[in-house]
């Protein structure tokens, strides 16, 4: 299978992280949509990353849909729950609030981007607040735990790691840290994994 998507996307390394955790075997091609030969818009209509394609050149899109696809085609480990419905949901709303944190983050950069004159301040503090609530509500549920989710390593640990890559990599001013030192701590103990690692060697 190949995996289309570019180093900075948060939602690329979520899956990226799923992939290496679970060792399953991919190729990875850095294929940024907008540029002139992308082969993402061809694949995936949607024109996003990530984008996965699989042997028989099937496209799965987006991040939840391709990693609960990887989680079923190994148990090591086991990254959503099988059984336990109520652990199932709990790991899937920790991708949500991870992927909230991502989409908010991309729109506030996406903002940034543009020429101030076209920039819109009401827009940037509506997400910049948004991101602000749910790193609270993380550190909240987090506590005092090593895990986001039970007594493993589940997807909600390498969402929520993604999505803090990606605030550290977009608003390095953002003290996140420092409000939530837990998280902070739970955080240092996932960037020291050899799959996070891996993701971050090629970040510009
Ligand atoms: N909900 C989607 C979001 C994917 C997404 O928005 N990816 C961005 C990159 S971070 C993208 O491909 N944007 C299209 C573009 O840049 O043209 C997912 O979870 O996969």
């Amino acid at each position: 299978m190949k995996l289309l998507g570019t180093d900075t996307s948060p939602y690329v390394r979520k899956v990226r992280l799923v992939l290496l955790e679970k060792n399953i075997a991919h190729t990875y091609l850095v294929d940024p949509p907008r540029e002139p030969g992308s082969m993402v818009a061809r694949v995936n209509p949607l024109g996003r990353i990530p984008a996965l394609i699989l042997d028989d050149e099937t496209c799965v899109f987006d991040s939840p849909v391709i990693a609960e696809y990887l989680d079923t085609l190994n148990d090591t480990p086991v990254l959503i729950p099988r059984n336990d419905a109520l652990a199932r949901m709990r790991v899937r709303r920790w991708e949500a609030l991870a992927d909230g944190i991502m989409d908010s983050a991309v729109a506030v950069r996406n903002e940034c981007v543009r020429s101030e004159e076209k920039q819109e301040p009401t827009n940037i503090s509506l997400h910049n607040n948004a991101v602000t609530r749910a790193l609270a509500h993380a550190a909240e549920l987090l506590g005092e735990r090593e895990w986001c989710e039970g007594s493993a390593l589940s997807l909600a640990d390498l969402a929520l790691a993604s999505a803090l890559v990606y605030l550290n990599l977009r608003q390095p001013e953002r003290d996140w840290r420092g409000a939530h030192p837990n998280l902070a701590a739970w955080f240092e103990r996932m960037a020291a994994r050899p799959s996070v690692r891996a993701t971050l060697s090629a970040q510009p």
